[in-house]
């Protein structure tokens, strides 16, 4: 087994679930930036040209960060990250989506409208990063109601994929300069406990 990966939020999200787990697997990284991932060596493992990819022993190529983590969970169960009961499992599974596509998306949209990396990729439209700029803020804000009922981590009081997704918000927000609402108190404190997982590579 092995693992393509690169600096960067999607493979960060596998990295962080393989570094929580204490699994270590024979790496290799992708320099995005110079265009590694569009080779035609790249892209026969993935026809998206994106990271993360797991080539298995038999020469399958597993793609999609979150569909990775749940064959790594299914190999190594021990502290589970996906949930262990069915409820659980489903919990993490509404946060995990919800971390995505309210949060995670939002801060992906506003990179991939304004880094120069991604002009010759898609048609960039810094209105549209403005609005999601403005939009983010009333996302952060949401998931700061949601939390004030004190809990540690997103989905109750265990670490889980969902804040990796979140963690990984982080990762972007850092690299772009995108500012966290500073005044949001339980935010604050997740991120704080997140900080504590020595999982940031
Ligand atoms: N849905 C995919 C998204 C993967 C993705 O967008 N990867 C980006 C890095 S975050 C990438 O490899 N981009 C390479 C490129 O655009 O050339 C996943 O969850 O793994």
């Amino acid at each position: 087994m092995k693992l393509f990966t690169a600096q960067a939020p999607n493979p960060f999200r596998v990295n962080a679930f393989l570094a929580e787990k204490n699994i270590v697997i024979p790496t290799t990284v992708i320099n995005i930036m110079e265009g590694e991932s569009r080779s035609a060596d790249f892209l026969s493992k993935n026809t998206l040209g994106e990271l993360p990819v797991l080539e298995l022993d038999d020469g399958t190529y597993l793609c999609e960060s979150m569909a990775i983590c749940r064959y790594l969970e299914h190999l190594h169960p021990e502290n589970p990250l996906l949930g262990e009961t069915p409820l659980k499992q489903a919990q993490i599974e509404m946060w995990n989506r919800r971390m995505e596509q309210q949060i995670f998306n939002t801060v992906g949209a506003i990179g991939l409208h304004t880094f120069p990396f991604f002009a010759d990729k898609i048609e960039q439209v810094p209105e549209y990063a403005a609005s999601m700029g403005r939009l983010l803020n009333n996302k952060w804000k949401w998931l700061d109601d949601e939390l004030d009922d004190g809990r540690t981590y997103i989905c109750n009081d265990s670490f889980s994929v969902a804040d990796i997704t979140g963690m990984a918000a982080l990762f972007v927000s850092e690299f772009a300069d995108i500012a966290v609402p500073q005044q949001l108190k339980n935010v604050s404190r997740w991120i704080s406990a997140v900080r504590e997982h020595d999982v940031w590579g």
